[in-house]
């Protein structure tokens, strides 16, 4: 079976890299995967394109290393089933609050004895490999969102739920859910002491920290022990390169 490099990158304690992709764009997945991010997201959360287009996504990923992810729209099983029947290598669940929560995600990925995960999807074996049901419980990546006040609180309860690959704090919905005016970089003291009774919490449990972050402030997250680290978004640097372009060149020309 195909090995999930991200698994082993965040095993060996390395950071792995990635983006979020909301323009549902093939084309904009294999430019961003041939550029070596160790892993992409589909963002099914807060983007509505339907399932053919995350497939037509994956399959644009399949021909380089990056691991392909996908953030499904809420924690569901079905919507776990499909990402990962369609050959994603991994999920990022939303919003994580509880313990039964944490438990609900990990019943969804991993097939029996660990998890209740039904059998089927003909790209798991075309992408992953002919021995992919036996093996796929050590590949599968799962990443459960913190990003509630709530979360924080338990973050005891779920980090310790055996199964779970990294936790990713939510910017914008952690400081929505603090009372905090909402940014992609936060500064607020509660903002990090939260964070750190998160880092505190899955001390000891082999679970890699994550965070939704930039290229700017990447290091800063490294130092701080964050592995899973997001950089922006594939619609930030569309809409970040294009304004820097035509800002540089209406200043060159006569008004
Ligand atoms: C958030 O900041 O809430 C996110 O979900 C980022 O992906
Ligand atoms: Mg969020």
């Amino acid at each position: 079976m195909r090995a999930n490099r991200v698994k082993r990158l965040l095993g060996e304690g390395k950071p792995a890299f990635g983006t979020f992709m909301g323009l549902g764009s093939p084309v904009a997945a294999e430019s961003l995967a041939h550029l070596g991010f160790d892993w992409l997201v589909i963002d099914q959360e807060h983007n509505p394109f339907d399932a053919s287009l995350m497939v037509s996504q994956l399959q644009a990923m399949s021909a380089t290393p990056t691991v392909p992810l996908v953030r499904v729209p809420w924690n569901e099983g079905v919507w776990i089933k499909s990402a990962l029947d369609a050959g994603a290598y991994g999920v990022v669940i939303p919003m994580v609050n509880t313990r039964a929560e944490a438990e609900a995600a990990v019943a969804a990925v991993r097939y029996p004895p660990q998890g209740g995960r039904r059998i089927g999807g003909a790209r798991t074996r075309l992408y992953g490999g002919n021995d992919y049901v036996e093996r796929a419980n050590d590949e599968m990546l799962l990443v459960v969102m913190i990003e509630s006040a709530a979360g924080v609180a338990n973050a005891q309860d779920i980090l310790s739920v055996p199964g779970i690959d990294a936790y990713f704090i939510g910017p914008s919905d952690l400081c929505a859910s603090l009372g905090l005016a909402q940014t992609w970089e936060p500064e607020y003291p509660e903002f990090w002491a939260a964070l750190g009774k998160v880092q505190d919490a899955a001390r000891g449990t082999g679970v890699a920290p994550g965070i939704h972050s930039n290229g700017a402030r990447a290091k800063r997250m490294v130092d701080l022990g964050y592995r899973f680290i997001a950089l922006g978004y594939d619609s930030s640097y569309l809409t970040g390169g294009a304004a820097a372009a035509l800002a540089e060149a209406r200043k060159g020309a006569p008004e």
